[in-house]
């Protein structure tokens, strides 16, 4: 199969790439991505020779159309997701998210390409706290902020395209991701890099909310397993049943990194911070038979401080910026 990967130098698209190196070998990976602030080629280094990696934005109609045209299937990551990036300035999230997913849909229309769109559960905005109930495929739509308001955007546009123009597409809305290569932005890597260079661990507000964790590889189990069997124009919920709270998880991190679990700092919440997300992932289990393999959390968020500890100089160069962004907004 010939497949293109948008966004493939991110967190979870070059995560995504080096599994199906792994798991699908005969894949041929083409990767599409614009190596924002938030892509980095060295994420894709150990594999540069078994795959294209083209450098171009996803509004771009002729190069996404012709890159499309010569391929199977899409599996379209690219996007700005940083929610506090989106707070600052709003603007690339409609760039990217919105006019970027109708340029893809456009293109996979044209060629009669498969394309699998990957999006969040923040499109569904969020649940009270000790509420039992959790987002399944028909929760309205509800979000919160730039970031998942454009993500929603482009969720709708791919049913749209799928009803009017009957484009082969599924959308998967997944929660929250952890693992290797995730940007020193990000809550879970931003503490552990914190306390790898002597800086201290930052909670926003309380700490009481909720984010319902998945390690990246079982979120990309799921991509292939949508890609390969999911019904064209379904919708599925993927999660791991993996609800914590922002303060216990980062008391985690601190106890993995050998701190006191109070040692860190309160810092000014969020606006409009969503209070909790929780996913069920029963139409992926029943329908697709995937189950999430990472499902001792501990486990891997050590494995993920070890991989942050020996790849410092993947996050190295990016630290002190990020600091001083945060540092600007009070953070
Ligand atoms: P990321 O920010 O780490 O990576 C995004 C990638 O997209 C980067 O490589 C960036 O260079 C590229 N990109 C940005 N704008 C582009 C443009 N205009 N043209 C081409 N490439 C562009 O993000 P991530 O965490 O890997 O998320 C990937 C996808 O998964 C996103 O669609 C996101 O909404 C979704 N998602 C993420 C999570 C999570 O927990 N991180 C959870 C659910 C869904
Ligand atoms: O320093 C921090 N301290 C802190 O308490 C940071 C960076 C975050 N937080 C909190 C905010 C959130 O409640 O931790 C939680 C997780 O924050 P983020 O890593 O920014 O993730 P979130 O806002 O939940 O969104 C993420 O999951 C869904 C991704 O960034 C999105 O792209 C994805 O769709």
């Amino acid at each position: 199969m010939r497949l293109l990967v948008t966004g493939g130098a991110g967190f979870i698209g070059a995560n995504f790439v080096h599994l199906t190196l792994r798991e699908f070998p005969d894949t041929e990976v083409t990767v599409l991505d614009a190596l924002t602030y938030a892509g980095s080629r060295e994420s894709l280094s150990e594999v540069a020779d078994r795959i294209r990696l083209v450098e171009g934005d996803i509004t771009d109609g002729a190069l996404v159309d012709e890159l499309i045209a010569g391929t199977d299937a899409v599996v379209h990551f690219a996007a700005e997701t940083h929610v506090d990036n989106g707070l600052a300035d709003p603007a690339p999230f409609v760039h990217t998210n919105v006019v970027g997913t109708f340029t893809v849909l456009e293109a996979v229309r044209r060629h009669g390409v498969r394309l699998h769109h990957v999006s969040t559960d923040e499109v569904y905005g969020d649940l009270e706290l000790g509420d039992p109930a959790r987002f399944t495929e028909s929760t309205p739509y509800n979000p919160s902020s730039p970031y998942s308001s454009t993500k929603a955007s482009a969720d709708l546009l791919v049913r749209a395209w799928v009803r009017s123009y009957g484009v082969r597409a599924t959308i998967s809305n997944c929660s929250n991701n952890y693992g290797p290569y995730q940007h020193v932005e990000k809550f879970i890597p931003r503490q552990i890099t914190n306390l790898l260079t002597g800086r201290r661990a930052k909670l926003y507000g309380s700490g009481a909310n909720v984010r319902d964790w998945i390690h990246v590889d079982d979120h990309n189990a799921a991509v292939w397993r949508i890609l390969r069997d999911g019904a064209i124009g379904a919708t599925y919920l993927i999660g791991a049943d993996g609800e914590r709270d922002n303060l216990s998880v980062l008391r985690t991190l601190l106890t993995l990194l050998d701190r006191d679990p109070d040692d860190f700092d309160h810092v000014p919440d969020r606006a409009g911070h969503d209070l909790r997300y929780a996913i069920d992932a029963s139409r992926l289990r029943d329908e697709l038979g995937w189950r999430p393999q990472h499902t001792d959390f501990e486990a891997g968020l050590r494995a993920t401080v070890d991989w942050y500890r020996s790849n410092e100089s993947w996050w190295g160069p990016l630290k002190a910026d990020v600091e001083a962004r945060y540092a600007e907004r009070g953070r």
